[in-house]
């Protein structure tokens, strides 16, 4: 299935990109209930795009496997003035604690992952301020797909309010006999943080069967001449119902309801000076386990009487809640929700 990009100028140039996402949608074999959130997404993300006279404002819709099983993925991209609105959601309706205004919280809230970022663009003004563009990517997984998946997840990650790159990266992909996720927070935020943790994710990408161990090894090495990041793997294996986890720094990783599990990370950064040698721990995967992974943007101090914390709730809904009450003002913020499918 080819991308459809829809321009989007005009109050007329929603509904066409609603109507455009609901039918690819519906065609993935998308539930009706899903087909209507789908739609709200795309229209409140077009919608953004009309209210903020953005320059060359698209969205894009197309099919994915990225994380290895089916997703609709719905990409708002423009060439500016992302900053501007960026500071806008961050500033005025991003509140201190990490609530997105613009209708980002319901993009968040309908999508399994939520990514926002702004880019520098070629509009640079007379005025000789750079120009930056927006670009919101998020995605849906297939729930009736063909290939059965054995995971729910939801990802949300958000750079530091107001600053143009994410300084956190994450990866989630589903195999045949699990999952592995990775979180990467480069030291730091910004552009050059932001180089450190994309890095680290291609090498995860690249090594997927790697075993964890050397896995880290060979990103201490990827990772030299960068900043550093923080960065924690975790892989559930349902075969032999093991979850393996290793980390080094300040990326924390909960199994609810074992609830008291903390899976310890060392000290130190990858990609810079000498490792301590990393040790790899284990536990056994409940089958009713909630993993919860996210960087040190999400305050550790969970309110157990808070919303957030209900492990009843939906991964999707999980996720959101937790970057809402707990991401923090100051940090790019990453926070990754794993449950095995009933
Ligand atoms: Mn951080």
């Amino acid at each position: 299935m080819e991308a459809i990009v829809v321009s989007v100028r005009r109050e007329g140039d929603i509904g066409h990109a609603r109507r455009a996402a609901a039918s690819t949608a519906g065609e993935m074999g998308f539930s009706p209930l899903a087909v209507e959130q789908i739609a709200v997404v795309v229209t409140e993300l077009a919608t953004n795009l009309v209210q903020h006279h953005t320059i060359d404002g698209q969205i894009i819709i197309r099919m994915t496997d990225g994380c290895g099983r089916p997703a609709i993925e719905i990409i708002s991209e423009d060439q500016g003035p992302g900053i501007a609105a960026l500071h806008q959601a961050t500033q005025d309706h991003w509140s201190s604690r990490g609530t997105m205004g613009c209708g980002l919280g319901a993009v968040q809230r309908l999508m399994d992952t939520f990514d926002i970022e702004s880019h520098p663009t070629s509009n640079a003004t007379e005025s000789d301020t750079p120009a930056f563009g927006t670009r919101v990517t998020a995605r849906k997984w297939v729930e009736n797909g063909e290939q059965p998946h054995r995971f729910n997840y939801s990802a949300n990650s958000r750079p530091y309010p107001g600053e143009t790159e994410n300084g956190d990266a994450f990866f989630i992909q589903e195999d045949h006999d699990g999952v592995l996720v990775a979180v990467a927070d480069g030291l730091g935020h910004g552009s050059k943080a932001a180089i450190a943790s994309r890095r680290a994710i291609e090498t995860v990408r690249q090594n997927v069967r790697s075993e964890l161990e050397p896995l880290l090894g060979v990103l201490h090495r990827k990772l030299s001449g960068t900043r550093g990041a923080a960065i924690t793997l975790v892989r559930i294996d349902l075969e032999e119902r093991k979850l393996a986890h290793i980390g080094i720094g300040n990326v924390a990783t909960r199994v609810y309801p074992t609830g008291t599990s903390q899976l310890v990370t060392l000290p130190g950064v990858v990609g810079m000076g000498e490792l301590d040698r990393p040790r790899l721990n284990c536990m056994t995967w409940p089958k009713d386990g909630t993993l919860i992974v996210f960087s040190d943007g999400i305050s550790a101090k969970w309110d157990p009487s808070d919303e957030a914390t209900n492990w009843d709730n939906s991964v999707t809904v999980i996720g959101h809640n937790l970057m809402k009450a707990f991401g923090r003002s100051n940090d790019d913020a990453t926070v990754l929700v794993v449950r095995e499918a009933d």
